[in-house]
């Protein structure tokens, strides 16, 4: 998140898509309501009907997969009522007059077309957010889940910059992060391309660059079962800027250099691979050996009987986790892993804040924090580490990713009650709300994205044969795959089992009663699941969660990837539906 999470409380307007916060971040769906009972307007813009909408002024209910087209639609009316906040777009940022270009064709009519939003609201949505002090835009999976999940957050992102509500209070880019310490893991480098705190592996800055690059050298182009789009003739991506505080003077090689001192080690320029590679990427350049660690990708990622087939047949598969899931049945070592309230360390969370965590009680058993299994293997296979602790690490962090982290001690931490990044020095108050005054890269960059049919899957789209779009979210009472909520009694009585969210009206069409069970096929597989008649989500569109091992609805999704991040988009997938 660019803001402070507090800070959606006061803003004027608030821009929710692809977000389910009153069931998937309550703290923040809360701050929302709030907000809304002390004067913000409501915009949410999600194919669904979820619980938000009942205090929204407007329900923008799109098609899903058809974010570009919406939010190029709403620069559209922004810039034709000269709605824009002009003296930001002329002294901030760059590219003003090609986004002026492109959005050009969106107007309310054709984008009504598309995302079957009738126009009046577009024109409202866009009034609304334009004229308030201050907007928020707050978005999460459904954005970043497709095809073209970068470019949505790009389209996204023009709104954010054309209004001026990048660097200041009550507004910003807010992306809610979904695990605990999932801005931690991304924070600390665990993403294929770079170390702690962005740092480069790879010299091509550009990520788009970088991957299409990437694509072409690991020959992924329509190989298997051809999931990278190809970069089109005429693309109209122009960069892609993530607008991370990296220096400027962070060239990999010196990156490269300080990472391989420090740890004393040739380090790679290779970057490695995303999951989607891993286990997708054509079955003979599949990964042999697999360490797989606080991850249940038998049920969480697409396709996954192809998973399951990649689990069996490789040479050596080792599982670290709290509990043995469904992954771990495909092990050949499982190591035992103390949970969140047996251990020492730090957490990042959704606004960069860097928390100190508690022991509250010891490990169960023969189980150890993640790091002391992970040291000991380390000696085990010649090394010397010799970390004693996990305030030994988090100082090597800190060294190492000074721009970021190097002002937190655990001193500071402590008293301070966290400290959200960057806080580059001892001095330094931390940095609540990111791009303010400048950009890390200096200006504001306005990028072009244009709509294309995104295939409610990529394999073929929505046709006769498959007529419904599956899509796939959570639900408040559970977590994941239940390895933590499904050992709870009480979550489990007020959620024990999967329903398939289905309109009446076609529930009616296929002649089905409540306590039918029907068969959802996709091109990939089928499953059997009981139904929830509701008209949360609208005709022609059906929602299933992955929380449940029976029906595991990752058997039937998309494996198609966003070729910039190479991450899959869950979020689509057509199918057909059969009463049983
Ligand atoms: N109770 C509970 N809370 C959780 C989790 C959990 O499992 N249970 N998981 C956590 C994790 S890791 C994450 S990442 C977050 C995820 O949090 P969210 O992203 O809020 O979760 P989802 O329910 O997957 O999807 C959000 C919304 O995207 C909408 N959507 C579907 N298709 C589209 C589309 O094409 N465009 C747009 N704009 N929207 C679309 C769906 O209708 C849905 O309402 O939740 C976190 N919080
Ligand atoms: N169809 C569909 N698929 C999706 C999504 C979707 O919206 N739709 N969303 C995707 C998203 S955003 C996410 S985040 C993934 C989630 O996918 P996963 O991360 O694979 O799912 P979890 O059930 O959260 O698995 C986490 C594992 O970590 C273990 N664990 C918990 N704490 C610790 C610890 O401290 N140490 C160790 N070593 N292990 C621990 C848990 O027991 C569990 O086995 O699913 C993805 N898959
Ligand atoms: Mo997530």
């Amino acid at each position: 998140m660019t803001n402070p999470v507090s800070d959606v409380s006061g803003a004027g307007a608030i821009l929710v898509t692809g977000s389910n916060p009153t069931e998937n971040h309550p703290v923040i769906g809360y701050r929302i309501r709030e907000a809304v009972r002390t004067g913000a307007r409501l915009i949410v813009a999600d194919p669904r009907r979820i619980p938000l909408v009942d205090v929204a002024d407007v329900h923008l209910q799109f098609k899903p997969g058809t974010d570009i087209a919406l939010f190029n639609g709403l620069a559209h009316v922004i810039i034709k009522e000269e709605l824009e906040d002009k003296e930001y777009v002329e002294n901030r940022t760059q590219g003003f007059k090609y986004l002026k270009q492109i959005v050009a064709k969106y107007t309310p009519e054709y984008v009504s077309a598309i995302t079957g939003v009738p126009a009046k609201d577009i024109v409202t949505a866009a009034r609304l957010f334009a004229q308030a002090d201050s907007g928020a835009i707050v978005y999460c999976m459904g954005v970043t889940q497709h095809t073209c999940g970068t470019e949505n957050v790009v389209a996204l992102t023009n709104l954010s910059l054309l209004t001026g509500n990048l660097g200041k209070p009550h507004a910003g880019m807010n992306p809610l992060r979904g695990q605990n310490n999932v801005q931690g893991a991304c924070d600390m480098g665990c993403l294929p391309n770079v170390f702690s705190g962005y740092q480069p592996v790879h010299s091509d800055r550009d990520t788009g660059t970088y991957w299409r690059r990437l694509t072409k050298e690991r020959q992924l182009e329509q190989v298997g079962v051809g999931f990278i789009r190809p970069a089109s003739p005429g693309e109209t991506i122009t960069s892609i800027e993530f607008n991370q505080p990296v220096p400027v003077d962070s060239v990999s090689d010196t990156i490269r250099a300080k990472f391989s001192r420090a740890w004393g080690v040739e380090l790679s320029d290779v970057p490695g691979r995303t999951i989607a590679e891993m286990f997708h990427y054509f079955p003979h350049r599949r990964s042999r050996i697999m360490y797989i660690m606080g991850e249940n990708p038998v049920l969480t990622s697409p396709q996954a009987e192809l998973v399951r087939e990649a689990l069996e047949d490789m040479d050596f598969v080792v599982v670290q986790d709290i509990f043995l899931n469904e992954t771990a049945q495909y092990a050949d070592v499982v190591l035992p892993a103390a949970s969140f309230a047996e251990k020492e360390g730090t957490f990042i969370n959704t606004e960069r804040r860097v928390q100190r965590i508690h022991r509250a009680i010891k490990p169960r058993g023969n189980s150890r924090p993640d790091w002391e299994i992970l040291q000991e293997l380390a000696r085990r296979f010649g090394l010397n580490w010799n970390y004693s602790s996990p305030e030994d690490i988090w100082n090597e962090v800190r060294e190492l990713t000074p721009h970021y982290f190097l002002g937190m001690t655990y001193e500071r931490l402590e008293k301070e009650g966290g400290l959200q990044w960057p806080c580059p020095a001892i001095d330094h108050a931390g940095t609540p709300i990111l791009h303010k005054g400048k950009f890390a890269r200096g200006i504001g960059q306005f990028s072009t994205v244009e709509y294309r049919p995104q295939a409610a899957d990529t394999s073929g789209g929505v046709t006769e044969e498959y007529p419904f779009i599956l899509t796939t979210a959570r639900k408040l009472y559970q977590y994941h795959t239940r390895t933590m909520t499904g050992k709870t009694d009480g979550l489990n009585y007020l959620l024990d089992e999967e329903r398939m969210q289905i309109n009446p009206r076609d529930v009616q069409a296929l002649k089905l009663t409540p306590e039918d069970m029907v068969r959802v096929t996709s091109r990939r597989g089928s499953l059997e699941t009981k139904i929830e008649i509701t008209d949360c989500v609208p005709p022609g569109i059906v929602c299933m969660s992955f929380h449940f091992a029976e029906p595991r609805v990752n058997v039937i999704t998309d494996p198609a990837v966003c070729n910039m991040s190479v991450a899959s988009g869950v979020k689509v997938s057509a199918v057909r539906i059969e009463k049983i």
